[in-house]
């Protein structure tokens, strides 16, 4: 049984009270911090990258999965330089070279993630099943946050679950990105999603953090 874990969205966070909003998240240990990085190419937005890295690690011990919506991230996964215990999730979509992009995060000790859009079909995940720790279903189209579910991604986390047990993978987690709202993150979990990346429709929906990540617990099996 994998452990249901946490993510915060960081790009949906208030950066006005940051110190307060990390101490909150180590109270109630929250598993990951995603971070959101665009390169204005893969995707038409721009949001965080480098130093912020960099700065969250010096200000907190809780391991960051950070999420490369950018192009040819094989070549640029070391400007990260990724930490053991750390997530990095690479875009199928977004190179010629999944697996080259996924072997050099393992070679930073850290755990590669493949992440998939909505409309990319799971076979693409065939010959690199041994390099990842973790696949990302975006529920979403990656770019923004506050977008609205796209419901056919809960049969396709179903289908996932299926595909990597039936394969041998039964490790490999099913990390979930896009709208997990307190409804939908019940419809995941179901699905057999066991990481929520949670945004402006969950734990930054309203002030009360911590009131807001044990509602969203409640939802993924407490
Ligand atoms: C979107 C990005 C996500 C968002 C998250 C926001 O491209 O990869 O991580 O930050 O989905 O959450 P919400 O609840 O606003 O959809
Ligand atoms: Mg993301």
């Amino acid at each position: 049984m994998l452990k249901q874990q946490i993510a915060p969205s960081m790009m949906c966070a208030d950066y006005r009270t940051f110190a307060d909003l990390l101490k909150t998240f180590e109270e109630q240990k929250i598993e990951y911090l995603h971070i959101d990085v665009m390169d204005g190419v893969f995707v038409k937005n721009y949001t965080l990258g480098t130093d912020f890295c960099r700065r969250l690690r010096d200000m907190t011990a809780i391991p960051l999965d950070i999420h490369l919506m950018i192009t040819e991230p094989e070549w640029k996964i070391d400007w990260f330089a990724p930490r053991p215990g750390e997530y990095v999730s690479v875009h199928a979509e977004a190179t010629d070279h999944l697996q080259r992009a996924l072997a050099k995060i393992r070679d930073f000790g850290a755990r590669p993630m493949a992440a998939l859009n909505p409309a990319t079909p799971l076979n693409v995940l065939d010959y690199v099943l041994d390099d990842i720790d973790a696949v990302l279903l975006m529920t979403v189209n990656p770019g923004f946050a506050g977008q609205k579910l796209i419901p056919q991604t809960l049969k396709k986390i179903t289908d996932c679950r299926e595909y990597l047990d039936t394969r041998g993978y039964s490790h490999v987690e099913i990390e979930v990105d896009g709208n997990v709202s307190f409804v939908n993150a019940e419809k995941m979990y179901a699905a057999g999603a066991n990481i929520y990346v949670a945004g402006s429709s969950s734990v930054f929906c309203g002030e009360d953090i911590a009131a807001n990540i044990g509602k969203l617990r409640m939802r993924i099996g407490g």
